[in-house]
């Protein structure tokens, strides 16, 4: 077999690569190790910046969003028993973000390449790949009927999220690594129940961080912080339901609709970068090379964030024949990943409980987070950050 771009990984990195390139006629194949609901099955992100919903319409997948998604123009902060507003709309001269499952950003991708015909191969197993190194780049796998295949291509996207294969067939010495573990982790349910408040509530708490966001005005997603060796069979509903009440200021807290959950399960925060996001004929984007925290919601903006280099890079080589947009892929990417990297930690460190910080700890973060709700110029400087920085020229 051959293709042009080969993709391996079929979450919202590489279906939104494939969208792309179709809309520019260019090929590509998607090897995919799970099976599409498995994907599915993962619950993710829940929130996306305005560029992110821009390159959803740009590749033709974005009625859904506009239909079910969510506009939402600011977020609360919670502290000190009462929540603060940040205007993000005022704030940032009229931008907004949009409250839309991953789940359901993937499912309009999955949808839209199959109606269009494109190869995206499930169950794939044993992805190896071979040769980026040189002009000549093949993937070969394993179907899931256990017949091995290769497919030769001019290009392959490791779009294989943070334990994918791509990045590590990188030799060793060629990728440089920066890695921070998070002393804690964060148990998400999702439920059917009302929503909180119509806005996000992000909630800095002696007894640990919170989060109230949601998927429609029917479906919630709720966030505590809790400590690494905890598993998720530990946690019952009512737990669960008691231990945010009591992270949320009071009417927050009476106002709380609860209900069985959906779907339960424990996630670890780390901050992570791989550098370069090129080797040769290979092109990581997305958790393949970078994970953030996801307390600043850019996990899934930052995946767009690549997938919109890398489209116009690989669009550039075969109608221009130009390769600056390849050449130029990891150092455009890596300037806007480090930013948001940088404000994922910062938020992060803000809002969440750090035992090893001390009774002091707790109050430079009353202090800063009083300052925050205070300032403009600190607000601003949140809001611009929370709703997405802007693409350099
Ligand atoms: P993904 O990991 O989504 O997709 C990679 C795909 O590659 C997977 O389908 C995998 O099965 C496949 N794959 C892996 N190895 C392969 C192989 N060898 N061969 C073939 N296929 C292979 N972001 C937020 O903004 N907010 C959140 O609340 C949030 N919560 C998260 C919770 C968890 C548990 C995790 C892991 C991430 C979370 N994220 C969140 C970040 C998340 O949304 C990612 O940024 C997003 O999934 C990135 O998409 P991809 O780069 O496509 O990677
Ligand atoms: C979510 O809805 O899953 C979500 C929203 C905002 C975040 C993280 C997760 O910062």
């Amino acid at each position: 077999m051959r293709t042009q771009v080969v993709i391996v990984g079929a979450g919202p990195s590489g279906l939104l690569l494939g969208q792309l390139l179709h809309k520019a006629g260019i090929e590509s194949i998607v090897l995919e190790r799970q099976t599409g609901d498995y994907v599915l099955g993962r619950i993710r992100a829940g929130v996306l910046e305005q560029t992110t919903c821009d390159l959803l319409a740009e590749a033709g997948v974005d009625a859904r969003m506009h239909a079910e998604g969510l506009p939402h123009d600011g977020i609360e902060l919670c502290f000190g028993g009462a929540r603060h507003r940040i205007d993000l709309h005022a704030l940032t001269g009229g931008k907004r973000v949009t409250v839309y499952g991953q789940t359901e950003v993937t499912r309009d991708l999955m949808d839209a390449r199959a109606a269009a015909g494109l190869s995206t191969v499930y169950e794939a197993r044993d992805v190896a790949l071979h040769g980026f190194d040189g002009t000549a780049p093949s993937v070969s796998y394993t179907a899931k009927d256990g017949s091995r295949h290769s497919i030769d291509c001019d290009f392959i996207a490791g779009c294989d999220g943070y334990h994918g294969v791509s990045r590590a067939s990188v030799p060793p010495g060629a990728v440089s690594t920066f890695e921070k573990v998070y002393p804690f982790g964060w148990l998400g349910v999702l439920a059917d129940t009302t929503p909180v408040s119509h806005e996000l509530i992000y909630s800095n708490h002696a007894r640990g961080f919170a989060l109230c966001s949601m998927r429609s005005p029917t479906r919630t997603r709720y966030y505590v912080q809790c400590s690494l060796d905890e598993k998720v069979e530990q946690w019952s509903d009512d737990a669960f339901w008691n231990e945010l009440r009591a992270r949320l200021d009071p009417a927050a807290a009476a106002a709380l609709q609860t209900g069985p959950s959906i779907e339960k399960s424990i996630a670890p925060l780390r901050s992570f970068v791989a550098e370069p996001m090129r080797f040769g004929r290979l092109f990581l984007a997305g958790d393949a090379c970078h994970i953030v925290p996801p307390t600043g919601a850019k996990g899934l903006n930052l995946a767009a964030s690549d997938v919109r280099f890398l489209s116009r890079a690989f669009m550039e080589f075969y109608a221009e024949k130009s390769s600056a947009g390849i050449d130029h892929y990891s150092d455009r990417c890596l300037r806007r990943v480090w930013k948001a990297s940088r404000f994922s930690w910062w938020f992060t460190s803000l809002m969440h409980k750090f035992p090893e910080s001390g009774a002091i700890g707790q109050k430079l973060q009353d202090a800063e987070l009083s300052y925050l709700v205070s300032s403009k110029a600190a607000s601003t400087a949140l809001a611009e950050n929370y709703v997405g920085l802007p693409f350099e020229r």
